[in-house]
């Protein structure tokens, strides 16, 4: 609508009135949050058809959306034709394809979105958004770079290049990668604020590149480009053999600056023979043993203009284009979160000195310090005091945990690491020139940069207590790979943990980007038979694959992450994965039994010390195996249906259910009793329906029986836990459940939490009650896998549900199932439609319910203790019923 100045006041009045309503009538819904393939703004896009979504807000009741327009062009005014106008009728808003001409490599594309409603209201257009393509193959003229000679030292070399911007300069984009990890600085600051690009992923099949706007970076003039390499995943110590140079055994760097001028001339900067290297303070550096770093070898102004390269910097080697596939990032980047003061500086009873920061977390210590030049200040890493009060690093095993800073003695300066981070609640502190005080330390935690999209909370502050050990077992875990722990020799992407946290960490936590970038190594490191590694990136050994629970991740997480944000995406470029391990394990099977090979079986699951009485809750390890089977089996034969793959519905549902016939035959007496009595075998094969109908209930009890007979005691491992109280909530076992989930004595989730526990612990006990420790082997104070509780608990407690069938919470399951001794609980979530909320509480027989549903989506909600279902749209809702 155009509109012309009145020219009488009269007309001026009608005019604002007319304006006034425009705009409100505008206001009444908006457009936010939007994303490029899960990321905002992301620069490194490499898939043609780039899916987008935004957020619909809107404060009127039952508000979908009944239209949306895109328009993407080359400019941010659009004041050229866009180059892609769609006007599409439909409620799609999260992960609208692209489907307009072939998008150009390295070219930024600016697009935003206005819908409108069901109502007849319009949103204005969405703030402008943009994305950038990466590079081609062909794009890349730069040359991979590495020091002279073979790359021996542990030191971290240096490399850098003066050039000079003659005229102004319309726009600069550096795409950067290296073999190692790399820290980039140009004209003395440091590009980016995120840790250990290019990341970790399978480098032999494709190796990471990252993308910066450097537009402002340059200067007229000279201009210097400086870059720091590290070890890292790639040549330092990885895996628990004490195993180095596992990709390569030389780092390397790649770096291409694009440059576009005002006056529409290019030129390129690359990484070639002109640049120099030479080493720095950096002396020693690996993801598990810390950093070693020496002021006095820091090389001041190397990174910036004006700098006099001395005999010391040498010419580089150019390294010939090895064969690795170079890709956009497509996950988040890693980087400083919460920082933590140090509450307490103490002596130990052994004397030392050390730092609790009260917080178990990972990243690493700054520490600010002056002192004598060649004052070597040590920090040790630890999770746990022992008994005694006294700093505790066996269950590190080989892994040092330890950073030293040799000071230069002229001002203070601000430490902290560079190519590696600790796993760590306490420091200990050696050599500090005199007396440390509090504000000399700050601990800060790294991890990807995920935002926080659930909230639980609840009227039991040991359960509140849990909920924030899950969240910081993820913070830890979630550092560019999903691990399973972030301290000791190992820190490995370990695919059991991983699958069986997957679920709670979708509510906790944006993870869809996260773990599509790992599902590409998932598919990438699986082996030409279809096994799947222990771990992923695999840096243990071939044979190191094929475990029931572990591999069975290729199925699990893909179907989770589409459940969760309604990616079919991630189906379509998994499902040959998927399909892939099923098709393994029916390779390996006889009769449809799956009874060969190693399995690790439902690990860390209940057994006394002095089991004399025979109280280990043993699971048949190929009872196990053939539960998963079907499993896989189904989430394969979940996915063909999503994406129309008919033929395969059909093959694997006909598969399915031999597999479940051979199950029942193999471990099923005539009466329903299994030939594992133990939680995890009645547990798993009712969460994967294994058992005939008739057959299920009675399991169930059993099931009940078993807790009731360990006194409100779990006994499950990684592999039944996840699931236990699902299964007793969906048998009516509800009590049961709540029961276990609030037993504070061992075994239990709460006991860890009773013990003083921040983090979520490997073990059940891994400080035992008379205040000793597990074995030192294998104790990690920082495991997520346990964790998975939390699923249970949005799911159950504060009720807030996805539907599979209209998956990423389009339609949402409201139904809290209040029990134990909770008089109130609250659950948020950040779905990719918006803010999902539920929160309860009981008072004088009254179970009051606050709701909060999303614009573009519906609820379903299920009072406790009643049947009846209310169907409801957006906006707020409050319910009550008698309890
Ligand atoms: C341990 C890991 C991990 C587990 C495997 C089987 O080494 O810490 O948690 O998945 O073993």
């Amino acid at each position: 609508m155009k509109h012309s100045f009145p020219k009488t006041t009269a007309g001026l009045i009608l005019f604002m009135l007319f304006s006034f309503v425009i705009n409100t009538s505008a206001q009444k819904i908006s457009v936010n949050n939007l994303t490029v393939e899960h990321l905002t703004n992301p620069l490194s896009v490499d898939h043609p058809h780039p899916r987008f979504s935004w957020k619909i807000v809107s404060e009127i009741k039952n508000t979908s959306q009944a239209s949306y327009e895109i328009r993407l062009g080359n400019t941010a005014s659009f004041s050229k034709k866009a180059l892609w106008n769609v006007d599409q009728k439909g409620d799609e808003s999260v992960l609208v394809a692209y489907n307009g001409p072939e998008l150009s490599s390295k070219t930024k594309y600016f697009w935003q979105v206005r819908v409108k409603d069901n109502h007849g209201n319009t949103s204005a257009w969405s703030p402008v958004q943009y994305f950038q393509t990466g590079l081609k193959a062909s794009d890349w003229t730069a040359k991979w770079i590495a020091v002279e000679g073979r790359d021996s030292s542990l030191a971290s070399p240096l490399f850098r290049k003066d050039f000079e911007v003659k005229k102004t300069i319309r726009s600069a984009t550096a795409y950067i990668t290296a073999k190692g990890l790399y820290e980039a600085h140009i004209n003395g600051k440091k590009l980016g604020n995120h840790y250990f690009a290019p990341g970790w992923t399978s480098y032999k099949n494709h190796l990471q590149y990252q993308v910066y706007d450097v537009t402002k970076s340059f200067n007229k003039g000279e201009n210097t480009i400086g870059v720091i390499l590290g070890n890292g995943w790639y040549k330092g110590r990885i895996g628990f053999n004490n195993q180095h140079d596992f990709y390569g055994d030389t780092r390397a760097l790649l770096l291409q600056v694009e440059i576009e001028y005002t006056d529409g001339t290019k030129e390129v900067v690359n990484t070639d023979n002109s640049w120099k290297t030479a080493n720095g303070p950096i002396l020693s550096s690996n993801i598990y043993d810390g950093e070693t770093y020496d002021a006095r070898l820091e090389i001041s102004g190397w990174d910036n203009i004006k700098f006099k390269e001395t005999a010391s910097w040498k010419p580089v080697s150019i390294l010939e284009n090895g064969t690795e596939k170079l890709v956009g990032m497509s996950g988040p980047t890693v980087s400083k979160h919460e920082e933590f003061k140090a509450l307490k500086i103490f002596k130990t009873p052994a004397g030392e000195t050390v730092v609790d920061f009260g917080q178990n977390l990972v990243g690493w210590v700054m520490l600010k310090a002056k002192g004598p030049s060649g004052t070597k200040i040590t920090i040790s890493h630890a999770e746990v005091l022992d008994k005694a009060g006294n700093f505790y690093t066996t269950n590190l095993r080989s892994a040092k945990q330890q950073n030293n800073y040799i000071l230069k003695g002229e001002y203070e300066q601000v430490f902290e690491p560079h190519f590696t981070f600790q796993g760590f609640r306490y420091v200990k502190i050696q050599g500090f020139p005199g007396e440390l005080k509090l504000e000399d330390l700050t601990a800060v935690a790294v991890y990807s940069d995920m935002n926080a999209t659930g909230k639980f909370t609840t009227s039991n502050t040991l359960l509140n207590q849990l909920q924030h050990n899950i969240q910081w077992g993820q913070k830890g875990n979630f550092v560019d790979v999903p691990t399973d722990c972030p301290q000791r020799d190992e820190r490995l992407g370990w695919t059991g943990d991983a699958q069986a946290f997957a679920s709670t960490a979708a509510y906790n936590m944006d993870v869809p980007g996260f773990f599509t970038k790992w599902l590409k190594d998932v598919s990438a490191d699986q082996l030409p038979n279809g096994s799947v590694p222990f771990v992923v990136p695999n840096v243990i050994s071939e044979r190191d694959a094929g475990s029931s629970g572990w591999g069975d991740v290729a199925t699990i997480i893909p179907w989770d992450m589409y459940v969760a944000y309604g990616d079919k995406g991630i189906l379509e470029a998994q499902y040959g994965s998927m399909k892939k391990w099923v098709d393994y394990i029916s390779s390996v099977a006889k009769d449809n039994l799956w009874n060969s090979g190693f399995h690790f079986g439902d690990w860390l699951f209940y057994r006394p010390n002095d089991d004399n009485d025979g109280r280990a809750a043993v699971t048949d390890k190929y009872m196990i195996a053939q539960t998963f089977y079907a499993h896989s089996t189904q989430m394969l034969l979940n996915a063909a249906k999503v994406l129309g793959k008919t033929e395969d519905v059909e093959k694997y549902s006909s598969l399915l259910e031999k597999i479940k016939k051979a199950y029942v035959s193999e471990n099923m007496t005539e009466n329903g009793k299994l030939a594992s009595n133990t939680q995890t075998a009645y547990v798993l094969a009712l969460q994967f329906d294994l058992l005939p109908e008739n057959m299920r209930q009675q399991a169930a009890e059993r099931l009940a029986q078993n807790v009731r007979d360990y006194g409100n005691h779990l006994t499950t491992g990684f592999l039944g836990t996840p699931y236990l109280c699902h299964v007793l909530s969906r048998f009516g076992h509800q009590d049961v459940a709540y029961d276990l989930l609030l037993q504070e004595s061992y075994p239990s989730w709460l006991y860890p939490v009773k013990m003083g526990a921040t983090t979520i612990w490997e073990r059940w006990d891994g400080i035992k009650q008379d205040g000793s420790f597990q074995t030192a082997d294998m104790n990690s104070f920082n495991h997520y896998a346990y964790g998975a509780i939390g699923d249970w608990m949005y799911k159950n407690i504060a009720g807030i549900n996805p539907v599979s069938e209209t998956p990423g919470y389009k339609a949402i399951l409201i139904s809290p199932k209040p029990g134990g001794n909770l008089t109130s609980a609250s659950g948020e979530l950040e779905t990719v439609y918006g803010t999902v909320k539920s929160s309860w509480t009981i008072k004088d027989g009254v179970f009051k319910l606050d709701v909060t549903v999303p614009a573009n989506a519906k609820a379903t909600v299920i009072l406790p203790k009643n049947s009846k279902k209310e169907e409801i749209g957006s906006g707020n809702y409050h319910f009550e019923t008698k309890y």
